[in-house]
């Protein structure tokens, strides 16, 4: 057994998150010892040089007798639940009045003192979060942007300490360990299938999610689906849809002489055509962060012009190229079936061909015939790859043609063989890439790769 020296914060993960909690607690000058569950942590050389007089642990934390630790800081990859942690998220701290695990939203939470913007979902939380951010920098607001997007809360106080704003993408790990966020405005953009391996089933993923509205001053949900409204009072909540608004308060769509607006109420604010960004999903992710910087004090002029400018994050339904008459689409971060739904959707009912879907990975647990139908509307294909591209394939076989391949590569090569002028062929996987990539950028990276080289051989 290890023990945790008395009075120590136990630090877990030695990523990203965890190396910022790190570089907190030293700024703050609280003692502490890490514990990583992996044998041996990437990065792990480094940390002991930077912090030499640190205690690392590796392995199984069931080896840590943490009786006499002040908290456990968990990184959001480390569940929990993970066996040597059990009962410290239900355990109260005398000290902190919080649980004796939380995240590091919570020490953030200590620590911040402007206002907080969050946003969560299954779907659409990076590309609003970069929208809000691109809105506050043309209202002139000093605002830090990251969380789950890719730089850890605490890195961003250490790097912006003076913000007026914090805006946080936060994923569902990062709730579930956060006790009480209080943040002047939340989005809670849409809930389906995903990381049920970790939250059991999408109840328990859902009440994760929920605990954004914690303390929160105003919200915005998705009227088009009910699980994001909050099961708790909140002061103000705002609702944004794909139809046109109901009331002078609610954010919707209207077609107006062939044209759709954005509007609130009655007033439209743009017109979608505006935006660079393509598909009806991304005008309500518009519609969403129009929302949240309208409640955060930033002016309609500024706002537009944001969306104006926009083009969208890459791997999220990204043109790479034309080849042959054939759109090559990478939606790598289509992690998801509600992702992969909404490129499917988005892209399948203006095209003059036909899709080739690429998809397969780690499906997270989830129920992938949603996909199914839409598919059968709109597709040549679907080329599975991937650890569970037989789950895939049951769900699709019936309604498409259906073929298995071992790794993205040949699916690329299929598709290429198979395409006909008009088509697309779309890499969304509806799953993580974490079995045969380092992550999804990664996977995107060599779907463009692969493309770019295709147009330098085809195209003398
Ligand atoms: N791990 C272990 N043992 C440990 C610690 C980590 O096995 O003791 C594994 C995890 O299971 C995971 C990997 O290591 O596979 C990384 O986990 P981590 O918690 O160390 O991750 P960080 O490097 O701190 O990155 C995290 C987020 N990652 C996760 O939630 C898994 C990043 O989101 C985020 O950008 C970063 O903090 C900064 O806030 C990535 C992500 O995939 C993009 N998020 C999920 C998603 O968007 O669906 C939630
Ligand atoms: P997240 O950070 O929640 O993963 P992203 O903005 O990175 O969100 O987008 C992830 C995936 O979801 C991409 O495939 C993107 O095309 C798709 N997407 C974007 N907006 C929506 C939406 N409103 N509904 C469903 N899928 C969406």
């Amino acid at each position: 057994m290890v023990q945790v020296p008395n009075g120590f914060t136990v630090v877990v993960g030695l990523g990203l998150s965890g190396q910022a909690i790190c570089r907190h607690l030293a700024r703050q000058g609280v003692p502490f010892m890490v514990a990583d569950t992996r044998e041996k942590p990437p990065g792990l050389e480094a940390f002991r040089q930077t912090y030499p007089d640190v205690q690392v642990h590796c392995g199984l934390l069931t080896s840590l007798d943490l009786r006499q630790a002040y908290e456990v800081v968990v990184s959001p990859g480390v569940d929990p639940r993970t066996p040597g942690l059990e009962g410290l998220l239900e355990r109260h701290n005398p000290a902190t009045g919080e649980p004796m695990l939380v995240g590091e939203i919570a020490l953030f939470k200590r620590v911040v003192k402007a206002p907080i913007a969050a946003i969560t979902g299954s779907n659409a939380k990076s590309t609003v979060t970069t929208l809000l951010g691109e809105m506050a920098a043309e209202a002139g607001v000093n605002a830090a942007v990251g969380g789950n997007l890719g730089t850890p809360a605490l890195d961003l106080l250490a790097q912006n300490p003076t913000a007026d704003l914090y805006i946080l993408e936060l994923s569902s790990f990062q709730l579930e360990t956060t006790p009480y966020l209080g943040a002047a405005s939340v989005a809670f953009l849409n809930l389906c299938d995903d990381h049920l391996d970790r939250h059991g089933d999408l109840a328990g993923y859902r009440r994760a999610k929920q605990r954004i509205f914690i303390g929160a001053e105003h919200a915005v949900v998705n009227a088009d689906d009910p699980q994001t409204c909050p099961e708790q009072p909140v002061e103000r909540i705002e609702r944004f849809s794909i139809h046109a608004p109901d009331d002078e308060e609610a954010w919707g769509l209207v077609e107006e002489q062939g044209r759709w607006w954005l509007m609130q109420g009655n007033t439209p604010w743009l017109a979608a055509d505006e935006l660079r960004m393509a598909g009806q999903h991304n005008y309500t992710n518009a519609l969403a962060a129009l929302a949240m910087g309208r409640a955060l004090g930033f002016g309609q002029a500024g706002m537009c012009n944001a969306l104006r400018r926009f083009a969208g994050l890459p791997h999220r339904s990204e043109t790479i190229a034309e080849l042959n008459g054939v759109r090559w689409v990478n939606d790598s971060k289509g992690t998801n079936v509600g992702a992969t739904l909404a490129a499917i959707n988005g892209i399948g009912a203006a095209l003059q061909g036909k899709l080739i879907l690429l998809a397969g990975g780690v499906g997270k647990g989830a129920d992938f015939s949603p996909l199914a139908p839409p598919l059968a509307n709109c597709a040549r294909a679907a080329i599975l790859f991937g650890v569970d591209a037989p789950r895939l394939a049951q769900a699709l076989e019936g309604f498409l043609p259906v073929e298995r391949v071992d790794h993205l590569s040949q699916a690329l090569e299929a598709a290429f063989a198979m395409a006909e002028p008009g088509d697309c062929v779309l890499l969304s996987p509806a799953c993580a890439s974490l079995d045969q990539f380092a992550n999804y950028q990664a996977r995107g990276d060599a779907f463009r790769h692969w493309v770019e080289q295709k147009r330098s051989e085809i195209t003398p």
